[in-house]
């Protein structure tokens, strides 16, 4: 009899423990098992809403099930971006044009499919009325912040964007706010505010979201650009309790008159100098670690997946990494594959790779 109830409890033990993980514990375990099977997942941002030669016109109507990098491997990808600019002023859409109802569906119907979703944000610029780019004033984070005069009111973007998050219903997400934060193109860049400021901002954020909103399943990522010293990236980190992922930014640039190999050669060279600094500091503050942002506009290498991305990244316990958006209204600014462009069969021996993961 004892034994039997022994073997009850024992099973029913067993039955629970894995959904007693939340969905944020759930998200990080899988990260965590891609990166120590030495897997990484491919991501590509806004794959669902649109792709170099088309765009979804009707997402209410529309089953959503198209994506370039469908387009050309027969899979999705296993993680796919999205970006929250705008979202901020209570609008529809967001700044590049993808509906933020696009996002909510294309995203559930994602994570349902077993996929990933990462959110970064792009908002104006609160003091000024510019854009995220708009680097004009140099007290915009300070005026946004706790006892600062624009506070009263970033308070309500804060909320618009949380009122997102909270859409999403239970399952976990990535968000990624703040990013590229060493450089200055952004209003919370480096020269725009002190160290301290954005650590502010940072936690001011999360506090918002995870305290005030009850938002607990959203995996925090830290992504400043890269290549940067360990000092530089650690010089503006919120602390361990705010972020979940270390990750990092890094574009791969071809100067005027330079061969697109000897770029790519010092694009690897870099990103695998910074992702070796991440290894470091995700292991020291026991962190996930991402390839958060990268590319190369355009495209101009057709051997770029293998001979210059997957080299890069090849080896590295990195959960994903992450391609930028194909705009179907700007030819020449993809950053992922589409049917018919001169890498197709790189991109399908990238994705055919025993380390690289697509939704499959
Ligand atoms: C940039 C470009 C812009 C876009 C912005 C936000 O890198 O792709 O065209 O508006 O990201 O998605």
């Amino acid at each position: 009899m004892k034994k039997i109830s022994f073997i009850f409890a024992a099973s029913i033990l067993m039955a629970c423990t894995p959904s007693m993980k939340t969905p944020k514990e759930e998200l990080a375990q899988r990260l965590k098992d891609l990166s120590s099977k030495g897997q990484i997942a491919y991501a590509h941002q806004d794959t669902y809403a649109y792709g170099h030669t088309w765009c979804v016109e009707d997402y209410e109507n529309d089953p959503l099930d198209r994506s370039d990098v469908k387009d050309v491997c027969g899979q999705y990808p296993a993680m796919v971006g999205f970006d929250l600019g705008d979202i901020e002023h209570g609008v529809d859409k967001n700044l590049d044009g993808v509906p933020f109802g696009l996002m909510r569906k294309a995203a559930l119907q994602h994570i349902a499919r077993g996929g990933m979703v990462t959110f970064s944000w792009h908002p104006d610029n609160l003091v000024t009325g510019g854009d995220a780019w708009d680097v004009s004033s140099a007290s915009v984070v300070k005026s946004i912040l706790p006892g600062g005069e624009k506070n009263a009111e970033f308070r309500v973007w804060l909320q618009r964007a949380a009122d997102f998050f909270e859409s999403l219903g239970d399952v976990a997400v990535i968000f990624r706010p703040w990013h590229e934060n060493l450089a200055s193109w952004f209003w919370w860049g480096g020269k725009l505010c002190t160290p301290e400021e954005y650590q502010e901002l940072y936690r001011m954020t999360w506090l918002y979201f995870t305290k005030e909103r009850g938002l607990t399943n959203i995996l925090w990522c830290y992504s400043p650009n890269g290549p940067i010293s360990p000092e530089d990236y650690m010089s503006r980190y919120p602390g361990d309790e705010f972020v979940d992922i270390l990750g990092t930014d890094i574009y791969e640039f071809v100067a005027p008159g330079e061969p697109v190999e000897a770029s790519g050669a010092r694009f690897a060279a870099e990103v695998k100098d910074m992702l070796s600094t991440l290894v470091a500091l995700g292991t020291e503050h026991n962190k996930l670690i991402c390839l958060s942002e990268t590319g190369l506009e355009g495209i101009p290498d057709a051997n770029w997946w293998c001979e210059s991305l997957y080299p890069a990244i090849q080896g590295f316990p990195i959960s994903y990494v992450l391609t930028w958006r194909n705009a179907w209204d700007k030819p020449g600014h993809f950053y992922g594959p589409w049917k018919g462009y001169a890498g197709e069969d790189d991109f399908k021996a990238f994705a055919a790779k025993e380390d690289i993961v697509l939704i499959d």
